[in-house]
Protein backbone atom coordinates (compact mmCIF):
# COMPACT_ATOMS: atom_id res chain seq x y z
CA UNK A 1 0.00 0.00 0.00
CA UNK A 2 1.02 3.45 -0.84
CA UNK A 3 2.22 6.05 2.40
CA UNK A 4 -1.00 8.19 0.99
CA UNK A 5 -3.12 5.06 1.19
CA UNK A 6 -2.01 4.34 4.64
CA UNK A 7 -2.41 7.40 5.78
CA UNK A 8 -5.81 7.57 4.38
CA UNK A 9 -6.10 4.33 6.04
CA UNK A 10 -5.26 5.71 9.31
CA UNK A 11 -7.33 8.72 8.97
CA UNK A 12 -10.71 6.23 8.37
CA UNK A 13 -9.53 4.27 11.61
CA UNK A 14 -9.63 7.39 13.84
CA UNK A 15 -12.78 8.38 12.39
CA UNK A 16 -14.89 5.42 13.16
CA UNK A 17 -13.17 5.07 16.33
CA UNK A 18 -11.38 1.34 15.46
CA UNK A 19 -8.49 3.82 16.60
CA UNK A 20 -7.66 5.50 19.59
CA UNK A 21 -6.01 8.73 19.63
CA UNK A 22 -2.92 7.59 21.09
CA UNK A 23 -2.76 5.08 19.17
CA UNK A 24 -3.41 6.67 15.99
CA UNK A 25 -0.10 9.67 16.90
CA UNK A 26 1.90 6.42 17.36
CA UNK A 27 1.36 5.12 13.86
CA UNK A 28 1.42 8.33 12.53
CA UNK A 29 4.84 9.26 13.64
CA UNK A 30 5.98 5.54 11.94
CA UNK A 31 4.81 7.12 8.97
CA UNK A 32 6.43 9.90 9.39
CA UNK A 33 3.81 12.62 9.88
CA UNK A 34 4.94 15.72 11.90
CA UNK A 35 3.31 16.84 14.79
CA UNK A 36 1.33 19.53 12.84
CA UNK A 37 -0.24 17.56 10.59
CA UNK A 38 -1.01 14.74 13.23
CA UNK A 39 -2.50 17.58 15.23
CA UNK A 40 -4.34 18.88 12.18
CA UNK A 41 -6.04 15.32 11.82
CA UNK A 42 -7.11 15.62 15.39
CA UNK A 43 -8.50 18.29 15.58
CA UNK A 44 -10.09 17.73 12.44
CA UNK A 45 -11.92 14.63 13.87
CA UNK A 46 -12.42 16.14 17.47
CA UNK A 47 -14.67 18.97 15.98
CA UNK A 48 -16.98 15.17 14.28
CA UNK A 49 -17.20 13.90 17.97
CA UNK A 50 -18.81 14.26 21.01
CA UNK A 51 -17.93 17.34 23.05
CA UNK A 52 -15.04 16.33 24.74
CA UNK A 53 -15.36 15.97 28.78
CA UNK A 54 -15.56 19.48 30.45
CA UNK A 55 -16.28 17.88 34.28
CA UNK A 56 -12.14 17.63 35.23
CA UNK A 57 -11.50 21.15 35.19
CA UNK A 58 -13.67 22.75 37.75
CA UNK A 59 -13.49 19.77 39.76
CA UNK A 60 -11.85 19.72 43.62
CA UNK A 61 -8.17 18.92 42.84
CA UNK A 62 -7.42 17.56 46.54
CA UNK A 63 -5.10 18.13 49.03
CA UNK A 64 -1.85 18.61 47.29
CA UNK A 65 0.49 15.58 46.75
CA UNK A 66 4.18 15.31 48.21
CA UNK A 67 5.59 15.23 44.45
CA UNK A 68 5.62 16.91 41.62
CA UNK A 69 7.51 16.33 37.75
CA UNK A 70 8.19 19.11 35.91
CA UNK A 71 9.65 18.70 32.45
CA UNK A 72 11.18 21.89 31.31
CA UNK A 73 13.77 23.70 28.36
CA UNK A 74 17.13 23.55 29.37
CA UNK A 75 18.92 26.71 31.53
CA UNK A 76 15.22 28.31 32.37
CA UNK A 77 14.66 28.76 36.23
CA UNK A 78 16.30 30.36 38.96
CA UNK A 79 18.51 28.13 41.01
CA UNK A 80 16.24 28.85 44.19
CA UNK A 81 12.94 28.29 42.29
CA UNK A 82 12.46 25.09 42.77
CA UNK A 83 13.68 25.06 46.19
CA UNK A 84 11.57 27.53 47.76
CA UNK A 85 9.02 25.69 46.29
CA UNK A 86 9.97 22.13 47.92
CA UNK A 87 10.18 23.73 51.71
CA UNK A 88 7.51 26.05 51.21
CA UNK A 89 4.87 23.25 50.27
CA UNK A 90 6.75 20.24 51.08
CA UNK A 91 6.62 18.40 48.00
CA UNK A 92 9.57 16.79 46.36
CA UNK A 93 10.08 17.93 42.76
CA UNK A 94 11.78 16.42 40.18
CA UNK A 95 12.85 18.32 37.04
CA UNK A 96 14.13 17.28 33.64
CA UNK A 97 15.05 19.18 31.15
CA UNK A 98 14.63 19.27 26.80
CA UNK A 99 16.26 21.37 24.10
CA UNK A 100 13.52 21.26 21.86
CA UNK A 101 9.55 21.01 21.76
CA UNK A 102 9.63 17.92 19.39
CA UNK A 103 11.64 16.47 22.73
CA UNK A 104 9.21 17.53 24.85
CA UNK A 105 6.27 16.22 22.88
CA UNK A 106 7.83 12.89 21.72
CA UNK A 107 8.53 11.92 25.29
CA UNK A 108 4.35 13.03 26.04
CA UNK A 109 3.56 10.96 22.97
CA UNK A 110 5.15 7.99 23.89
CA UNK A 111 3.22 7.41 26.90
CA UNK A 112 3.72 7.53 30.80
CA UNK A 113 6.19 9.76 31.22
CA UNK A 114 4.90 10.81 34.93
CA UNK A 115 5.28 14.50 33.86
CA UNK A 116 2.92 16.91 35.59
CA UNK A 117 3.96 20.43 33.91
CA UNK A 118 5.54 20.73 30.51
CA UNK A 119 6.37 24.12 28.57
CA UNK A 120 5.49 24.34 25.11
CA UNK A 121 6.33 27.21 23.34
CA UNK A 122 3.07 29.13 21.45
CA UNK A 123 2.63 27.36 18.53
CA UNK A 124 3.00 23.61 19.85
CA UNK A 125 0.25 24.51 22.37
CA UNK A 126 -2.44 23.37 19.77
CA UNK A 127 -0.64 20.68 18.80
CA UNK A 128 -0.21 19.12 22.54
CA UNK A 129 -4.25 20.02 23.46
CA UNK A 130 -5.14 18.43 20.26
CA UNK A 131 -3.38 15.41 20.41
CA UNK A 132 -5.05 15.35 23.98
CA UNK A 133 -1.97 15.30 25.69
CA UNK A 134 -2.79 18.94 28.04
CA UNK A 135 -5.27 18.75 31.07
CA UNK A 136 -7.74 21.85 30.94
CA UNK A 137 -6.60 23.93 33.63
CA UNK A 138 -8.83 24.31 36.95
CA UNK A 139 -8.42 28.30 37.26
CA UNK A 140 -9.52 28.43 41.27
CA UNK A 141 -6.15 27.59 42.27
CA UNK A 142 -4.53 30.35 40.19
CA UNK A 143 -5.28 32.81 42.34
CA UNK A 144 -2.43 34.84 41.04
CA UNK A 145 -3.23 34.82 37.35
CA UNK A 146 -4.60 38.42 37.19
CA UNK A 147 -0.79 39.17 37.31
CA UNK A 148 0.14 38.27 33.83
CA UNK A 149 0.16 41.27 31.56
CA UNK A 150 -3.08 41.77 29.54
CA UNK A 151 -0.86 40.85 25.84
CA UNK A 152 -0.63 37.00 27.56
CA UNK A 153 -3.95 36.34 29.03
CA UNK A 154 -6.43 35.00 26.20
CA UNK A 155 -3.15 34.48 23.84
CA UNK A 156 -4.92 33.35 20.29
CA UNK A 157 -2.60 30.29 20.77
CA UNK A 158 -4.62 29.16 24.14
CA UNK A 159 -7.89 30.82 24.06
CA UNK A 160 -8.78 32.13 27.82
CA UNK A 161 -5.73 30.49 28.71
CA UNK A 162 -7.82 27.11 29.23
CA UNK A 163 -4.56 24.91 29.28
CA UNK A 164 -1.46 27.20 28.86
CA UNK A 165 -0.10 29.66 31.34
CA UNK A 166 2.94 31.86 29.87
CA UNK A 167 6.10 31.48 31.13
CA UNK A 168 8.69 33.43 29.48
CA UNK A 169 8.95 35.28 26.02
CA UNK A 170 11.88 35.97 23.92
CA UNK A 171 13.55 36.31 20.20
CA UNK A 172 15.80 33.67 17.50
CA UNK A 173 18.47 35.55 16.41
CA UNK A 174 22.06 35.45 16.52
CA UNK A 175 24.62 35.94 18.91
CA UNK A 176 28.15 35.96 18.05
CA UNK A 177 31.62 37.05 19.09
CA UNK A 178 32.21 41.04 19.27
CA UNK A 179 36.25 40.12 19.82
CA UNK A 180 36.69 38.03 16.58
CA UNK A 181 33.48 38.72 13.55
CA UNK A 182 34.29 43.06 12.89
CA UNK A 183 31.53 45.66 13.32
CA UNK A 184 27.48 44.69 14.18
CA UNK A 185 26.51 41.71 12.06
CA UNK A 186 22.80 42.09 11.34
CA UNK A 187 21.83 39.66 8.09
CA UNK A 188 21.03 36.34 8.17
CA UNK A 189 22.94 36.67 5.50
CA UNK A 190 26.27 36.34 7.50
CA UNK A 191 25.93 32.66 7.67
CA UNK A 192 26.73 32.68 3.69
CA UNK A 193 29.98 33.81 4.21
CA UNK A 194 32.51 31.17 4.18
CA UNK A 195 35.19 33.65 5.62
CA UNK A 196 33.51 32.15 9.22
CA UNK A 197 33.38 28.69 7.95
CA UNK A 198 33.60 26.41 10.52
CA UNK A 199 32.92 28.92 13.49
CA UNK A 200 28.92 29.49 12.46
CA UNK A 201 26.07 26.97 14.11
CA UNK A 202 22.21 27.17 13.36
CA UNK A 203 19.85 25.94 16.04
CA UNK A 204 19.32 22.14 15.98
CA UNK A 205 15.42 23.57 15.36
CA UNK A 206 13.16 22.82 11.86
CA UNK A 207 10.88 26.11 12.51
CA UNK A 208 13.81 28.47 13.59
CA UNK A 209 16.19 27.48 10.61
CA UNK A 210 14.03 27.39 7.50
CA UNK A 211 11.94 29.75 9.63
CA UNK A 212 15.26 32.27 9.34
CA UNK A 213 16.16 31.54 5.41
CA UNK A 214 12.76 32.57 4.88
CA UNK A 215 12.76 36.14 6.87
CA UNK A 216 16.18 36.41 4.91
CA UNK A 217 14.15 36.29 1.46
CA UNK A 218 11.45 38.92 3.07
CA UNK A 219 8.94 35.76 3.49
CA UNK A 220 6.68 34.89 6.57
CA UNK A 221 8.48 32.22 8.35
CA UNK A 222 5.24 30.79 8.28
CA UNK A 223 5.32 30.28 4.77
CA UNK A 224 3.78 27.08 2.99
CA UNK A 225 4.53 28.50 -0.26
CA UNK A 226 6.59 25.52 -2.34
CA UNK A 227 8.08 28.28 -4.54
CA UNK A 228 9.33 30.38 -0.76
CA UNK A 229 9.93 27.28 0.92
CA UNK A 230 12.62 25.84 -2.12
CA UNK A 231 14.48 28.96 -2.18
CA UNK A 232 14.86 28.52 2.07
CA UNK A 233 15.89 25.40 1.27
CA UNK A 234 18.55 26.62 -0.87
CA UNK A 235 19.69 29.31 1.35
CA UNK A 236 19.42 26.56 4.07
CA UNK A 237 21.98 24.17 2.19
CA UNK A 238 24.62 26.46 1.01
CA UNK A 239 24.96 27.74 4.57
CA UNK A 240 25.15 24.19 5.95
CA UNK A 241 28.47 23.73 3.99
CA UNK A 242 29.63 26.90 6.24
CA UNK A 243 28.32 25.79 9.66
CA UNK A 244 30.28 23.39 12.33
CA UNK A 245 26.99 22.15 13.23
CA UNK A 246 22.86 22.42 13.82
CA UNK A 247 23.11 23.02 17.93
CA UNK A 248 20.39 24.96 20.01
CA UNK A 249 21.28 25.15 24.19
CA UNK A 250 24.58 23.52 24.41
CA UNK A 251 26.70 26.29 22.23
CA UNK A 252 26.64 28.50 24.46
CA UNK A 253 29.56 26.45 25.80
CA UNK A 254 31.68 26.83 22.80
CA UNK A 255 30.65 30.46 22.60
CA UNK A 256 32.51 31.16 25.90
CA UNK A 257 35.31 29.19 24.86
CA UNK A 258 35.67 30.89 21.54
CA UNK A 259 35.14 27.34 19.69
CA UNK A 260 32.11 29.10 17.99
CA UNK A 261 31.81 32.96 16.71
CA UNK A 262 28.40 32.97 15.46
CA UNK A 263 25.64 30.69 16.58
CA UNK A 264 21.87 31.48 15.84
CA UNK A 265 19.93 31.46 19.53
CA UNK A 266 17.81 32.69 21.73
CA UNK A 267 18.40 36.17 23.34
CA UNK A 268 18.03 35.04 27.13
CA UNK A 269 20.43 31.94 26.38
CA UNK A 270 22.64 34.29 24.92
CA UNK A 271 22.25 36.51 27.58
CA UNK A 272 23.52 33.68 29.97
CA UNK A 273 26.82 33.20 27.99
CA UNK A 274 27.26 37.01 28.05
CA UNK A 275 27.28 36.74 32.06
CA UNK A 276 30.52 34.30 31.26
CA UNK A 277 31.83 35.93 28.41
CA UNK A 278 31.29 39.71 27.90
CA UNK A 279 32.40 39.37 24.36
CA UNK A 280 29.31 38.09 23.14
CA UNK A 281 26.25 40.06 21.26
CA UNK A 282 22.85 39.93 20.19
CA UNK A 283 20.85 40.94 17.26
CA UNK A 284 17.54 40.60 16.18
CA UNK A 285 18.68 40.34 11.94
CA UNK A 286 17.34 43.22 9.68
CA UNK A 287 15.59 40.87 7.92
CA UNK A 288 13.45 39.89 11.23
CA UNK A 289 12.76 36.94 13.04
CA UNK A 290 10.67 34.62 15.45
CA UNK A 291 9.30 35.89 18.90
CA UNK A 292 7.78 33.44 20.95
CA UNK A 293 6.21 32.62 24.57
CA UNK A 294 6.49 29.12 26.44
CA UNK A 295 4.10 28.40 28.75
CA UNK A 296 3.07 26.27 31.47
CA UNK A 297 0.97 23.16 30.79
CA UNK A 298 -0.67 20.44 32.97
CA UNK A 299 -0.38 17.31 31.26
CA UNK A 300 -3.72 15.22 30.86
CA UNK A 301 -2.03 12.11 32.57
CA UNK A 302 -0.45 14.36 35.38
CA UNK A 303 -0.22 12.38 38.79
CA UNK A 304 0.50 15.04 40.28
CA UNK A 305 -2.35 17.85 39.32
CA UNK A 306 -3.06 20.04 42.34
CA UNK A 307 0.73 19.80 43.15
CA UNK A 308 1.09 21.15 39.37
CA UNK A 309 -1.54 24.14 40.01
CA UNK A 310 0.35 25.51 43.22
CA UNK A 311 3.81 25.36 40.78
CA UNK A 312 1.86 27.20 38.40
CA UNK A 313 0.49 29.63 40.91
CA UNK A 314 3.76 29.83 42.62
CA UNK A 315 5.57 31.13 39.24
CA UNK A 316 2.76 34.14 39.25
CA UNK A 317 3.96 35.02 42.13
CA UNK A 318 5.77 38.47 41.59
CA UNK A 319 9.60 37.95 43.21
CA UNK A 320 9.23 34.05 41.72
CA UNK A 321 8.33 35.43 38.17
CA UNK A 322 11.44 38.11 38.66
CA UNK A 323 13.55 35.55 39.92
CA UNK A 324 13.33 33.45 37.02
CA UNK A 325 14.11 36.18 34.38
CA UNK A 326 16.82 38.09 36.56
CA UNK A 327 18.57 34.76 35.74
CA UNK A 328 17.52 33.15 32.45
CA UNK A 329 17.46 36.37 30.74
CA UNK A 330 14.10 36.22 28.88
CA UNK A 331 11.49 38.36 29.07
CA UNK A 332 8.90 37.52 31.86
CA UNK A 333 4.70 37.56 31.03
CA UNK A 334 4.47 38.55 34.95
CA UNK A 335 3.29 42.37 35.08
CA UNK A 336 4.01 42.73 38.77
CA UNK A 337 7.66 41.09 38.59
CA UNK A 338 8.59 43.76 35.94
CA UNK A 339 9.26 46.43 38.99
CA UNK A 340 11.42 43.97 41.04
CA UNK A 341 13.73 42.59 37.92
CA UNK A 342 17.15 43.86 37.51
CA UNK A 343 17.03 44.67 33.73
CA UNK A 344 13.40 43.79 32.69
CA UNK A 345 12.87 43.13 28.61
CA UNK A 346 10.28 45.86 27.29
CA UNK A 347 7.63 43.58 25.48
CA UNK A 348 8.38 44.91 21.81
CA UNK A 349 6.21 47.99 20.57
CA UNK A 350 4.64 47.66 17.07
CA UNK A 351 7.70 48.88 15.23
CA UNK A 352 9.55 46.48 16.20
CA UNK A 353 6.98 43.72 15.81
CA UNK A 354 7.66 44.74 12.15
CA UNK A 355 11.01 42.79 12.46
CA UNK A 356 9.38 39.96 14.48
CA UNK A 357 6.90 37.19 13.69
CA UNK A 358 5.12 34.38 15.56
CA UNK A 359 5.38 30.85 14.92
CA UNK A 360 1.75 29.58 13.56
CA UNK A 361 0.78 25.58 13.67
CA UNK A 362 1.21 24.71 9.88
CA UNK A 363 -1.24 22.15 10.02
CA UNK A 364 -1.22 20.25 7.07
CA UNK A 365 1.49 21.88 5.07
CA UNK A 366 4.01 20.58 8.24
CA UNK A 367 4.65 17.31 6.08
CA UNK A 368 6.57 19.56 3.13
CA UNK A 369 8.50 21.33 5.96
CA UNK A 370 9.15 18.20 8.09
CA UNK A 371 10.54 16.47 3.89
CA UNK A 372 12.32 19.99 3.32
CA UNK A 373 14.35 19.66 6.92
CA UNK A 374 15.03 15.74 6.29
CA UNK A 375 16.53 16.97 3.14
CA UNK A 376 18.91 19.71 4.51
CA UNK A 377 19.96 17.57 7.46
CA UNK A 378 21.48 15.08 5.12
CA UNK A 379 22.00 17.03 2.61
N1 LIG B 1 17.01 27.82 27.36
C1 LIG B 1 15.61 28.03 27.19
C2 LIG B 1 15.21 28.30 25.79
C3 LIG B 1 13.74 28.31 25.58
C4 LIG B 1 13.38 28.49 24.17
N2 LIG B 1 12.06 28.22 23.91
C5 LIG B 1 11.48 28.71 22.70
C6 LIG B 1 11.83 28.07 21.43
C7 LIG B 1 11.04 28.58 20.29
N3 LIG B 1 11.37 27.92 19.06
Amino acid sequence: MSKRNEIKQLVAELESGALSRRDFVGRATVLGLGMSTIGMVLTACGKKEKPAETGGAMEDLGPIEKELAIYNWSDYIAEDTVTNFEKEFGVKVTYDTYESNEEMVAKLQAGASGYDIVVPSNYIVPVVVATGLAAELNKKYLTNFANLAPTFQNPVFDPENKHAIPYQWGTTGFAWRTDKVPGNPDTWGIFLDAKYKGKMTQMDDMRDVIGAWLRYRGKSLNSVDPTELAGAKADALAAKKNLKAYISAPVKGQLISGDVWIAQLWNGDAAQARAEQAAIGYVVPKEGCTIWTDSMVVTKSAPHKRAAHEFINYVLRPEVGAGISNTTGYGSPNQAALASMKDPIPYPTAEEFQRLEYQKDLGASGAIWDQIWTEIKSG
